[in-house]
């Protein structure tokens, strides 16, 4: 049974290498970014409310995301395992997953934090070019992340749940990495 949290920057590859890996482990690939984005596009009651921060590079306000996330966790497919994929994102979404893990009789195996330098970071979103990949709103959800997200990576540092990966490497040579995580 497989449980990660993915942590990392914009950009570091979280998406990419959660898919790649849900795959090979055949357990669910469980992004709060995609389930927004999906909300969004077809204009649901929570994509309707989260678009403006979505688009800005702001944090979408905990209080859409808790129960979304709890909902999604007691779901059977997540009981065989899952890979959490930008969740949590400030310390307070963290310590509401530590109460929640404990109430469903859930633990993890690691928290990973993919390693990637500002300057590739801003390189690879501007390549892929989605709706919030403009430089203005790379800048703002560089700086969220370090603001908001670092402390989640103490978070886990403390509680000796941390894996860190150098992330500035090729998509294979990044799997391969957290292969052997898994394997551990
Ligand atoms: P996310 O969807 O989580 O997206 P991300 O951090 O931008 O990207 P990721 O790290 O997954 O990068 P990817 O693999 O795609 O968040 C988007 C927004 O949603 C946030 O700004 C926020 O507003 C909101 N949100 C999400 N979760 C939230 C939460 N919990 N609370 C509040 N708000 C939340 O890779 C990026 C690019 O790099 C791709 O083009 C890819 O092909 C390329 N790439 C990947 N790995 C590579 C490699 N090794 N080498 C070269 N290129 C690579």
């Amino acid at each position: 049974m497989t449980r990660l949290i993915f942590l990392g920057p914009p950009g570091a590859g979280k998406g990419t290498q959660a898919k790649l890996l849900a795959e090979q482990l055949e357990i669910p690939h469980i992004s709060t970014g995609d389930i927004l984005r999906s909300a969004i596009a077809q204009t649901t009651p929570l994509g309707q409310k989260a678009q403006s921060y979505v688009e800005k590079g702001e944090l979408v306000p905990d209080e859409l995301l808790l129960d979304l996330v709890r909902e999604r966790l007691d779901q059977p497919d997540a009981q065989k395992g899952w890979i959490l994929d930008g969740f949590p994102r400030n310390v307070s979404q963290a310590t509401f997953l530590e109460k929640l893990l404990q109430e469903l009789n859930q633990s993890f195996d690691y928290a990973v934090n993919l390693d990637v330098p500002d300057e590739v970071l801003i390189g690879r979103l501007l390549g892929r070019g989605r709706q919030d990949d403009n430089e203005q709103t790379i800048r703002r959800r560089l700086e969220v992340y370090r603001n908001e997200t670092e402390p989640v990576i103490a978070f886990y540092r403390e509680r000796s749940s941390l894996k860190v990966i150098n992330g500035d490497r090729s998509v294979d040579e990044v799997t391969q990495s957290l292969t052997q995580i898994v394997a551990s």
